[in-house]
């Protein structure tokens, strides 16, 4: 018989062209004449879609059919990124797309340009949520993502006058072809009111809660394609809308304006991400979206486990849920909730569910991030989970007192609530007690947990605590974002790396070879030229492609020290200025990364650098030898552009500060070589690429503590380093502020009088350390080598092998291998 390919399905230039085509007439509701590049790229990718939703259909009956263990992932961010890209990489159609559309008289770049990427996170943990279901998806494991469906992802970052200016981020102006609503699965969350005791009619005790207020929870569901795998798993994500009548009869009978004006507001509750990262602020909406999220999401899992015909308590053994740090983390109180006021389960038979059930990863050691309510707060709006917070808080506590009697202090430290002034709930402590596993996110980030903060909680349940080092998914920060060294190593070593990432062990046996290290350094310089070009049209600016491309993109945070890089940049423009002859090699220091909208402090770093910019690439004697670069808006897309342009990754974040860093394993799978401190996964890293294929600086953990105890006083290093005291000086006096000496001075002053980053006391040894680096970039061979001998040693920092660990030790989850159905 003649097999016809299904326009829908089939993979065939062909077919390809003819469903895009259809698309741009049936969807869109163009003829090519009067279609935009973007209906081009809708056709494209609602092409891409189909293809998507044949291999998510076969998945969703294989998990159904099977009941299969499912991997529930809650976190508040996922940083997708844009996707046409990668589901055509994952698909493995990219190529063929390519010449598709160019035999359309279209160019794939240009349509890939078009789309709005889902910025739906702040940086790391988001990113690394994007990665995790990537991984999983590939390796087969069935998931669930579970978040929230911003309205509004993190701003754009635009830069005026070198300050940085917030633009919302609209990103579903145009429709997103990535999702599908499912009305019919929308459940309702409560929230506020009272509480009420009663006796059921067996007598026993019960709670009933009257809320003040229900908002209806519509879950949209993104496709999520496995690399070269049927798998096709899916990220639900949780939009806010008023319920269809609820206001209307019970508070606004009467008002008609007044319930249109609640809906509006129930409505504020998915509006918009908060752009802070790695510090919390105790906002009411903060907290109700995080409600939000986690009931929608098990009230989904509930009822996924009763269409698939299981009981209750089989709960633990259908989901297990990994919780992205705190966020969720009233997902303990909340289960409990479901289970026992919902579903009637006894206390004892809730708790047992909800232990086995969760597992907590924590992602930072910072002070400021570990989430704390005030339980006024928490009350107010949650007045049936803090009951439950109290119950769970009251029956650990008489464990504790069992385990270690007489011990005061330890329980006043390891109780659910923070007495020490205000009452605060402490998330953390929360998500201790009611999960089976607790993690880092780095090997380092674990023991500081252990000895540090989590201390008691250590002492209590050594058996939970576990160490998963984070990684990053080749798919998109290799073969999508880098096709010159992708190619370059599937000639070299064959395509089989891109799923088995430790396969580019076996670039080693090149990293002598002249050839292949010429190849490797003209795939480099290619890179640097598009980059060249992308921050001459952003900047305005003539950059030398031959220059060392020294980057540093993150979130702008005062622990990650971007100041420490502007101060060696400064230093280096001195020494330039008072010796002309002074053999370095040119660089281009290009920085990028937001800043949250109400840290100042953050937002004068980044003043700083652009004045730094503005001042040395305008003097003509640093013309060829030094450039700084803003990049604005880093985003993921911009992302992309970036790590396979550059040479030197500074990782150069306070010790003990950084949980595990992830940008730092981008730049080195795409050959840059790190200067860094010995910091979260910087350690492993280089334990990995060989400390002569690194650039290490600065006190480690134990010695910021050790310093920190002894007194530490930065003015003794201002005093006792001219060229520190030299670039100090010459921001306070408005050098880099055309003569305004006030704007940098809550900056500097912080630095001479606190400096709680250690700044001062790193800065010697980070010039001197980049002082080798550019005398190792000279030495084009040696350079050239470390970067070959980078990348073949990055096997461990994929994020296949960082789930591979969490399903052999957290989760349990065996792979479920999908076949296709027509
Ligand atoms: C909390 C409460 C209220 C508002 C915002 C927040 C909030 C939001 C985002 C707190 C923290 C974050 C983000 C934290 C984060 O990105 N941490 C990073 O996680 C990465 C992945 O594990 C690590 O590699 C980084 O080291 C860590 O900083």
């Amino acid at each position: 018989a003649v097999q016809v390919e299904d326009d829908r399905t089939g993979l065939t230039p062909e077919t390809l062209k003819r469903a895009f085509l259809d698309n741009l007439f049936y969807i869109q509701g163009k003829f090519p004449r009067l279609a935009t590049q973007h209906d081009y790229y809708m056709a494209l990718a609602y092409t891409v879609r189909d293809r998507l939703l044949q291999r998510w259909i076969s998945t969703a009956a294989a998990y159904t059919e099977q009941g299969s263990r499912t991997v529930a992932y809650l976190s508040a961010e996922f940083l997708m990124g844009p996707q046409l890209g990668h589901n055509l990489v994952n698909l493995g159609i990219y190529d063929i797309v390519q010449q598709a559309v160019a035999d359309l008289g279209l160019n794939l770049d240009e349509l890939m340009e078009q789309e709005a990427e889902p910025g739906l996170g702040n940086g790391g943990l988001g990113r690394l949520a994007a990665c995790y279901l990537d991984s999983m998806a590939t390796l087969e494991v069935p998931s669930l993502g579970y978040g929230i469906r911003y309205e509004f992802g993190i701003f754009r970052q635009d830069i005026r006058n070198g300050q940085q200016v917030e633009v919302t981020d609209k990103w579903l102006r145009l429709g997103n072809p990535w999702e599908l609503p499912r009305p019919e699965w929308a459940v309702d969350v409560k929230l506020g009111g009272h509480t009420e005791a009663y006796t059921d009619r067996s007598g026993r005790y019960r709670v009933r809660w009257i809320p003040y207020q229900v908002i209806k929870g519509v879950p949209y569901d993104m496709p999520i394609a496995g690399y070269r795998t049927n798998t096709c798993n899916t990220l639900r994500l949780w939009s806010a809308q008023a319920p269809e009548a609820f206001d209307f009869e019970i508070f606004n009978s009467g008002d008609y304006l007044g319930a249109v004006q609640d809906k509006l507001s129930s409505e504020n509750l998915s509006k918009v991400l908060y752009p802070n990262d790695n510090i919390s602020q105790g906002k009411r909406l903060r907290l109700a979206q995080q409600i939000f999220f986690v009931s929608c999401s098990l009230q989904d899992m509930l009822r996924i486990l009763a269409r698939q015909g299981l009981a209750l308590s089989q709960f633990s053994q259908k989901f297990v849920i990994q919780l992205n740090d705190t966020h969720p983390a009233v997902t303990v109180a909340e289960l409990m909730r479901l289970l026992m006021d919902e579903h009637g389960l006894s206390w004892d038979a809730a708790w047992d569910i909800t232990q086995r059930s969760i597992a907590y990863t924590n992602h930072t050691l910072m002070p400021e991030a570990l989430e704390k309510w005030p339980v006024d707060m928490f009350g107010q709006l949650l007045p049936r989970h803090l009951e439950i917070i109290y119950e769970i808080n009251h029956r650990f506590l008489e464990q504790v007192r069992a385990r270690f009697p007489d011990d005061s202090d330890r329980l006043r430290r390891l109780s659910l609530i923070d007495e020490s002034g205000e009452r605060y709930v402490r998330m953390a402590h929360l998500a201790c007690v009611g999960s089976f596993s607790i993690n880092g996110v780095a090997a380092l980030h674990t023991e500081l947990l252990k000895q540090d903060v989590l201390k008691d909680f250590y002492e209590l349940y050594p058996e939970k605590f576990n160490s998963k080092t984070n990684g990053v998914t080749p798919r998109r920060f290799m073969v999508l974002s880098n096709p010159r060294q992708t190619e370059m190593l599937n000639r070299t070593i064959g395509d089989t790396w891109v799923s088995r990432l430790d396969e580019l062990k076996r670039l080693e046996a090149k990293a002598e070879d002249p050839s292949f290290q010429h190849d490797w350094h003209m795939i480099k310089q290619a890179n640097k030229g598009d980059l060249a070009n992308y921050m001459a049209k952003q900047n305005g600016l003539v950059i030398n492609p031959e220059s060392l491309f020294d980057v540093q993109v993150k979130r702008i945070h005062e622990y990650k020290r971007q100041h420490l890089n502007v101060l060696h940049i400064i230093t280096l423009y001195h020494r330039l200025k008072a010796s002309p002859n002074l053999e370095v090699p040119p660089r281009t220091f290009i920085f990028g990364g937001k800043a949250a909208p109400g840290y100042h402090v953050a937002k004068l770093m980044i003043r700083l650098v652009n004045g730094v910019a503005e001042v040395i690439n305008h003097d003509p004697a640093m013309r060829d030898r030094l450039k700084v670069v803003f990049l604005r808006n880093f985003n993921v897309r911009l992302a992309q552009r970036i790590y396979p342009a550059a040479d030197l990754s500074e990782q150069i974040s306070m010790a003990g500060k950084e949980a595990s860093g992830t940008g730092n394993m981008k730049f080195a799978l795409n050959g840059a070589v790190t200067i860094g401190t010995l910091d979260g996964a910087n350690v492993e890293i280089r334990d990995e690429v060989g400390a002569e294929n690194f650039f290490l600086f600065g006190l480690t953990a134990p010695e910021v503590y050790a310093l920190k105890a002894q007194g530490y006083n930065p003015w003794d290093y201002y005093q006792g380093d001219p060229e520190l005291k030299q670039a100090l000086d010459s921001i306070l006096v408005g050098t880099f502020s055309r003569g305004d000496g006030e704007v940098f001075k809550p900056l500097i002053d912080s630095l001479l009088n606190w400096d709680p980053y250690l700044l001062l006391a790193d800065y010697q040894d980070y010039v001197a350390c980049q002082e080798r680096v550019g005398q190792a970039f000279c030495d084009r061979t040696h350079w050239t080598r470390m970067s070959i001998l980078n990348v073949a040693r990055m096997g461990l920092f994929s994020s296949d092998r960082s789930i591979q660990d969490y399903c052999r030790d957290v989760w349990r989850t065996p792979a479920v291998p999908i076949e296709l159905t027509d």
